[in-house]
């Protein structure tokens, strides 16, 4: 234990009476939903990045945090892991997720930035040991330092493609060491700023291949983990390859590897790209690569990937209700990639927005699970497509235009419309909140 936190009182489940605001309301991990543990139904991760190493800047303004682990030395590295893992074990999350820059100095070279990984890995694998908390996906910044500017994979300097695949290399060697269960790649900088400069062609052929390769490497290491992309349209890149759910899938059947990666959804993400979160997760389930969850919310105003703590229940519901029509999480999890507002200056922010942000998620799921069991929503969907339940329709599938005329026209068809129910839905759903 560190004495950042000090001050801050032990947090446990005390249920949804409770006035302590340092205590869970809805989150209990050892309750039983649906046969599960709500510990391995969510799988919560706490993200290295915007909880440890972002300095509050926004456009308009830099650092807001004063951190004593702010600083290059790994010294300051090995704080700011003590107290990572502190705050781990207060909340109780089985799990963490990190990128390369976040957890060691760049240094000057790759091999000194490659040397600083290993050595804070080694100290990670210590701390895991101890608490017994896990690594549910390690992944590569390829998109803070210049270098990367114009992309990592997609740049049009092979040198900077070099310099990516090693980065991802040493990466997931780190993310194998500390026993990892899945492997993120995220291409914030895989786009372009202008279609005046960018040979988008020859810009998906290179992702095609850095994507092979990495396949490639989990196979020749024994990699059990899943490789997941994350779908992003834009931000901080004008336009991303990885704009979507349905443009990853089409991306990965182009190249043949839709049964090699899945996705990492993120609830900001299917905002900013025009969906709500539920049809990025039902997309990814019904294509049969739905991996893991990015956990955060989107203001609805500002346009930005403001990444804030989820407290919209309803929301939640949605989503896990998914989730659990997906089957639940194998390899994934539920990870915050939220961060705080910048004005959140005390340690005490830091445990009651993950507080607020895991009751969220377990008052969500409680409820998607009720929705679940009772069934009601499920057998009015059901019922809505009843009709291709008889073998004639189903046969129909298989059929060809000139059969279907001949049939219209014998059986004089005449097709008569029915509700489609949305609000007497919507006031189901409403019941299990
Ligand atoms: C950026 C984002 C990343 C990825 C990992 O919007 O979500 O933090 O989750 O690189
Ligand atoms: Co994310």
């Amino acid at each position: 234990m560190t004495d950042f936190f000090n001050g801050v009182p032990a947090l446990s489940y005390e249920g949804p009476e409770t006035d302590n605001e340092f205590a869970f309301r809805h989150y209990n991990p050892d309750e039983v939903v649906l046969g599960k543990s709500m510990r391995d139904h969510l799988r919560f991760a706490c993200a290295y990045w915007h909880s440890f190493a972002w300095p509050g800047g926004d456009p308009f303004g830099g650092q807001t945090f004063e951190r004593p682990w702010f600083g290059d030395s790994m010294e300051h590295a090995r704080l700011k892991a003590d107290v990572a893992f502190d705050m781990f074990q207060r909340l109780g999350v089985p799990y963490f997720c990190f990128h390369d820059a976040d957890v060691r100095p760049e240094g000057s070279s790759f091999a000194e930035a490659t040397r600083n990984l290993e050595e804070i890995v080694d100290y990670f694998a210590q701390k895991m040991d101890e608490t017994g908390i896990k690594l549910l996906w390690g992944t590569a910044n390829l998109f803070s330092h210049r270098r990367f500017m114009a992309g990592a994979a997609t740049n049009p300097d092979p040198d900077v493609f070099a310099y990516s695949a090693a980065t991802i290399k040493t990466c997931m060697d780190a993310t194998m060491r500390l026993g990892g269960e899945n492997y993120v790649l995220w291409g914030g900088r895989e786009g372009y700023e202008t279609l005046l400069n960018t040979d988008m062609g020859r810009e998906r052929k290179q992702a095609g291949a850095m994507l092979q390769m990495v396949v490639d490497y989990k196979h020749k290491t024994g990699f059990k983990g899943a490789i997941l992309i994350e779908p992003k349209p834009q931000e901080p890149t004008k336009h991303q390859y990885d704009y979507d759910v349905a443009t990853v899938y089409g991306f990965l059947k182009d190249f043949g590897l839709e049964g090699e990666v899945q996705v990492n959804i993120e609830q900001g993400h299917a905002i900013l790209a025009g969906h709500t979160f539920e049809h990025e997760l039902a997309l990814a389930r019904e294509l049969g690569i739905f991996g893991s969850i990015d956990m955060n919310r989107n203001d609805y105003q500002s346009g930005w990937d403001t990444d804030q703590f989820p407290n919209n229940v309803p929301e939640m519901t949605l989503a896990y209700y998914e989730v659990l029509r997906a089957g639940g999480f194998k390899t994934g999890g539920t990870n915050f990639d939220a961060k705080l507002r910048r004005q959140s200056l005390d340690p005490a922010d830091l445990i009651l927005a993950h507080v607020g942000g895991m009751d969220a998620c377990a008052a969500g799921l409680k409820a998607a699970a009720a929705m679940l069991q009772d069934g009601k929503l499920e057998a009015a969907r059901k019922d809505r497509y009843a009709g291709w339940d008889t073998p004639a329709a189903t046969a129909m599938l298989d059929s060809d235009l000139t059969s279907i005329e001949a049939m219209v026209r014998n059986a004089k068809l005449d097709p008569k419309p029915r509700s489609g129910q949305q609000e007497r839905l919507e006031n189901l759903v409403n019941r299990y909140l």
